[in-house]
């Protein structure tokens, strides 16, 4: 029996730059989520992919002197080595030039033409090639691109238009009624703020480029980037083709983005979707931006770092730990070695590290290496429920910093406990019954912990869990019985292993 559905997407990354944390960091975000709820028995659509068309890509090949497609294909094949490096479990990968997309993209525009929301008009603008967007005189600092500090062009064609200023009070309408719809509830705020400020109607097609979607009543124009980059989350669900499977994942949506794609997201999208007839996104969890001292990561400013990088250092767990405990969901974030180095030492090689390799010395060398019996009342218990109803609390509105420092603070108890009973005094006292009682205790609550860390740190919490003794993998585990207090079960081969979080010097 499929589960409840449940259908998660990253942004389509541009081609024109190789992924780097700041793209690992949304992506390891709905990995994470999308791990979170296959614990629970959901169905879940996991999607991400490549946005491999406008005139930024066009250019870039060009000046590598390949055709687009060949360059495409060379950068989206680094985004799936990325991603397979950081263990995301996607369940698809799209590329915005496969003929699935461009049936899917031309089904939707047909639709919104057909509803009389596209309509024939000129543009002049002040085209960004970076942000493949226009801008007014007035949103341009000093002339220049608002986002990026680059020359913007002068553009004059003749284009299709979407009428997007038709969508303003259903809009509104929309986010008063929904309040969950965008997650952390500063980003909704936001994106109603730009609502309010009133809505342009924007152009959706070009003359001025070939590459791209073709308008399919006007074959002389392409698609708009975005209009065609957005429709990539319908068409990897069947838009056009399966209607089953659309209506069974499209009502249960959500989208990872960071900020900057916000508008596009939350007021270009949504009212897209409504004029085509389809139900606005369920759900946008928007995070802020990961900066490096204190900067935007560019290609010029030559500090766009590679996830292999750390992951060198790191590990791919302590990798996918860092961010998103670290980093709050929400707001920007500075990264910095000496902080990851820091967060990793403390919370992975020492408190989860030390608790799970002490724990398991004990039970091998004072229980004889097997599991004793975890009692019914033991004193982590409480903490052990608390642990997880807090995660799923937070995980909830993609808290993830909040949920999992829940389960690092069960850790932390677990460590102040045996601590408090000195489980090698009394070993030496002869109490092996109370000894028994402590490691059964900590045994079990390591369990808990390893079951609901595992979407953040998959490896780790597989090798623990099978030292542990616990046939399968962690995956295999469903929530909520899972988390109850007492899954271990008594008289199972317990293994020590070697260190989970090797301690990481400075370099
Ligand atoms: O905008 N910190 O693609 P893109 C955090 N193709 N997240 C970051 C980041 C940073 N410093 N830099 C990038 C596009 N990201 C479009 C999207 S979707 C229909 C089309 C992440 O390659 C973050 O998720 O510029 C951001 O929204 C996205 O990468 C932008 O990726």
């Amino acid at each position: 029996m499929p589960g409840q559905p449940f259908f998660i997407t990253t942004p389509i990354y541009y081609v024109n730059a190789a992924p780097h944390i700041g793209h690992a960091y949304s992506t390891i975000a709905a990995d994470t989520m999308a791990r979170w709820r296959r614990l629970w028995g959901d169905d879940v659509v996991f999607l991400t992919g490549t946005d491999e068309h406008g005139l930024k890509i066009q250019r870039a090949a060009e000046g590598e002197g390949l055709t687009p497609l060949e360059f495409a294909d060379r950068v989206s094949q680094t985004f799936r080595d990325a991603w397979e490096l950081l263990d995301i479990s996607n369940t698809d990968f799209i590329r915005t030039t496969e003929p699935r997309h461009y049936l899917a993209v031309q089904t939707m525009l047909q639709r919104v033409y057909d509803a009389g929301d596209i309509e024939l008009g000129t543009y002049e603008g002040r085209y960004c090639v970076s942000c493949e967007a226009y801008y007014t005189e007035e949103e341009l600092v000093d002339g220049l691109c608002p986002i990026h500090l680059r020359p913007v062009e002068l553009v004059v064609e003749e284009n299709y238009f979407f009428r997007l200023s038709r969508f303003e009070d259903r809009l509104l309408e929309y986010y008063e009624n929904t309040p969950d719809a965008i997650v952390p509830p500063g980003k909704r705020n936001e994106a109603i703020g730009f609502i309010k400020q009133g809505l342009r109607d924007f152009s959706v097609s070009r003359t001025s480029i070939s590459w791209g979607v073709p308008i399919p009543w006007d074959e002389k124009h392409v698609s708009y980037v975005w209009f065609d980059a957005l429709i990539n989350y319908c068409t990897a669900i069947g838009y056009g083709t399966d209607v089953e499977q659309f209506n069974r994942y499209w009502p249960v949506v959500n989208h990872v983005l960071a900020k900057d794609i916000l508008r596009f997201h939350a007021v270009y999208w949504p009212a897209m979707l409504m004029s085509a007839g389809e139900l606005p996104p369920h759900r946008e969890a928007i995070h802020g931006f990961l900066l490096v001292g204190g900067e935007k990561m560019s290609k010029t400013a030559l500090n766009q770092i590679a996830p292999a990088d750390l992951v060198a250092d790191f590990g791919v767990d302590g990798f996918r730990y860092f961010f998103l405990a670290d980093q709050r969901f929400g707001p920007d974030g500075d990264f910095s070695y000496e902080a990851m180095l820091a967060r990793y030492n403390a919370d992975l090689a020492n408190n989860f590290g030390n608790l799970a390799s002490r724990v398991l010395n004990m039970a091998v060398n004072y229980c004889g290496g097997v599991v004793p019996a975890t009692r019914a009342d033991g004193p982590l218990r409480e903490a052990a429920a608390a642990a997880f109803t807090t995660l799923t609390v937070e995980l909830e509105s993609y808290n993830f910093s909040d949920g999992f420092g829940a389960v690092w603070e069960l850790i932390g108890a677990a460590n102040a406990y045996i601590e408090e009973q000195q489980p090698w005094a009394r070993q030496k006292a002869g109490d092996t019954d109370a000894v028994a009682a402590v490691v059964g205790d900590c045994l079990e609550t390591l369990r808990v912990v390893t079951l609901l860390a595992s979407p953040l740190i998959p490896n780790a919490a597989a090798a623990l869990w099978s030292r542990l003794g616990l046939p399968g993998r962690p995956e295999d585990a469903r929530l909520p019985d899972a988390a109850a207090w007492g899954g271990l079960p008594a008289g199972s081969p317990l293994e020590k292993g070697t260190a989970l979080f090797p301690r990481v010097d400075a370099p």
